[in-house]
Order: structure tokens, then sequence, then C-alpha cells
């Protein structure tokens, strides 16, 4: 069955908070996300792409991005997963997909660095809205991920990572997720992992949206590898 068969189930309230909360912090989190059926489900789609285009573990830095382009069954959940319309309604518009990428960060590999997604990006506004899903417990041990609360209201430099970054400061909060577990964060809100202390899995999967409306900035230079900036997609 595809993921878009079925629909994120919220009453109004809920979704009223999820907005006021996506609004003030830049981000909220799903907790059980995806059931243990569709978690295995996009578990084993994982290990497919890992036999037939790339393991994981052969790849430098943890990350495969795209893997839109060489599967049908990612391509259909970034275009059509329950996840899309509620994203729409978070941001208040479009969404345009740019990629899905595979995380598992061990040890031996770099955190994630404080960032925001829209770094290097050449669209205007940058905006946007990825959803990251745990496919491990991923905790305090293993390298959780930590969001500033309301930095997507700011304006931070264009690099990676981020300069100066105070990483303690008192708007910084840690989300330890367990597999099934999704955050849904602006592509402004500032976010980073801390070190693995404990060797375990720590596989996430993103799937990134720019905003419908922006536009491509013709003074930044093109330099996205994704399927979709040569043909725009707006879902
Ligand atoms: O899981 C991670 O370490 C990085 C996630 C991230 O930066 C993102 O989802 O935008
Ligand atoms: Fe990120």
């Amino acid at each position: 069955m595809n993921a878009d068969d079925q629909a994120l189930e919220l009453t109004e309230t809920e979704e009223e908070k999820l907005r006021e909360d996506f609004d003030r912090d830049g981000f909220v989190v799903l907790r059980g996300y995806l059931n243990a059926e569709e978690l295995r489900e996009m578990r084993i789609h994982c290990e497919e792409y890992a036999g037939r285009v790339k393991a994981l573990d052969d790849v430098a830095g943890g990350v495969i991005k795209g893997l839109d382009q060489d599967d049908p069954w990612f391509r259909d959940y970034l275009e059509g997963g329950k996840h899309i319309p509620l994203m729409k309604r978070l941001i208040s518009d479009g969404l345009a997909p740019d990629n899905v990428t595979w995380i598992n960060k061990s040890k031996s590999i770099e955190r994630t660095m404080p960032h925001y997604d829209a770094i290097g990006s050449y669209l205007t506004p940058p905006s946007g809205v990825s959803l990251w899903i745990a496919l491990d417990d991923i905790d305090r041990n293993n390298g959780c991920l930590h969001y500033e609360k309301g930095s997507h209201l700011r304006d931070f430099p264009n690099a990676y990572p981020l300069p100066n970054y105070d990483e303690q400061n008192e708007n910084v909060v840690a989300v330890e997720a367990r597999a099934g577990d999704a955050v849904m964060h602006s592509t402004k809100v500032i976010h980073f992992s801390i070190d693995v202390v404990e060797e375990r899995p720590r596989h996430a999967m993103v799937y990134a949206y720019w905003g419908g409306s922006a536009k491509i900035n013709p003074n930044a230079p093109a330099r996205s590898k994704s399927a979709y900036a040569e043909n725009r997609l707006v879902l």
C-alpha cells in the first residue's frame, strides 16, 4: 500500500496547536508518526535501496541525498506521503519537493553541525519545511537532534557550520526520538546533533521541501543536485 492511502488524523484543535507551535518554535515533534507497519515498510525500502543502489555504510559522511532519483517508493512518499496536507498548512504555502535524504551518523562520522536547511539556497525567499523521521531510537547517547526554538524568526549567516554559534543558549532543546517519531521543521530553524557516545544505529530520513511560492534567485548559482531544480513541481 502506498503511504498516501492514509492521512494523518488530527482533530482541528490538535492541528491548531501544531500550527501555533510551528509558528512560535519553527518545528513540531510528532510522536509515533509512523506506526509499526509503516516503520517496517520504510526500513525495508532503505535495505532494498542499500542492496540495489548504494549502502549507507559505504558512504563517507553517513548521508545519501536524492533517494527519490533512484527509487520510486521514496519519490512517491516525497510527492504523496501522509505528511503533505499538514506540512502545507504549517507553512501556508504549497510544497516544492527537493529530495529524500538518508542519514546514519556513527561515532566516527562528524555530527551534524549547527545550521538551518536554507543555507546555500538558490531560492528566494528560502522558505520551506522538512520532515525528519527517526528509524531508530535516537537519544542523548547516540546523537539526538537539538533545535533552537524561535531561531527561524531571526536571520543568521549563510554559512555551514554557523560561525560562533552558542549551542548552549537558553532556547536550545534536545529532541530525543523513538523509532517512528518525526519532526517537521522550518528551513530557517537552527538545529544540530550532538556527538555519539554509544554506538547504535542512528538511521533517519529527511523529506525536504521548498515553499511553493519561493522563486529561483537569478543571482544565486544553481548548485542544487535536486531532480526538481530543473523541473519544479508544486504540491
Ligand atoms: O539527523 C541529522 O543528523 C540531521 C538532520 C537534519 O539536519 C535535517 O533533517 O535537516
Ligand atoms: Fe538540517
